[in-house]
């Protein structure tokens, strides 16, 4: 069984997120998501609009996604790729070459971004039409 593994918050799921997990899958048969606490989404500079919990729910809710995880630790990759006897890690282009040193370990794959989403966006859009 090839153990694939990917990092994010996940906040205001869209499917920009959908397509990163569909293809995230595909590239092994059993896929890990480990998401963001609040705790590293402070780390990263980021607050999320859904609490871990709920962000969570709805990634478990994913066909694509076997096993959802907590990302409370901006260096904890390391330890779970031995731990959880992963065979790939991948997340979006964004992040080229920020993750090479997981190379050590397992596969490293960045995919491409979904243009024209975002959660970021999706606040700005939301405040111009006051919904
Ligand atoms: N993503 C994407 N296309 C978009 C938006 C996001 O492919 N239009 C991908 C990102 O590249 C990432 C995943 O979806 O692989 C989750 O995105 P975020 O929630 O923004 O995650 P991020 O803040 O980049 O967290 O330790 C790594 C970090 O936790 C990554």
């Amino acid at each position: 069984m090839k153990r694939v593994i990917t990092y994010g918050t996940f906040d205001l799921l869209h499917y920009g997120h959908i397509r990163l997990l569909k293809r995230a899958k595909a590239l092994g048969d059993y896929l890990i998501v480990a998401c963001s606490t609040e705790e590293l989404n402070a780390f990263k500079g980021k607050t999320s609009y859904h609490p871990y919990e709920e962000r969570k729910a709805m990634l478990e809710a994913i066909r694509y996604v076997d096993l959802v995880i907590p990302e409370s630790k901006w260096d904890q990759k390391t330890h779970d790729v031995q731990y959880y006897d992963v065979d790939v890690f991948t997340i979006g282009d964004d992040w080229e070459g920020e993750f090479d040193y997981l190379k050590e370990y397992c596969d490293v794959v960045y995919l491409p971004r979904t243009e024209g989403i975002s959660t970021t966006k999706i606040r700005q859009d939301l405040e111009k039409t006051n919904i």
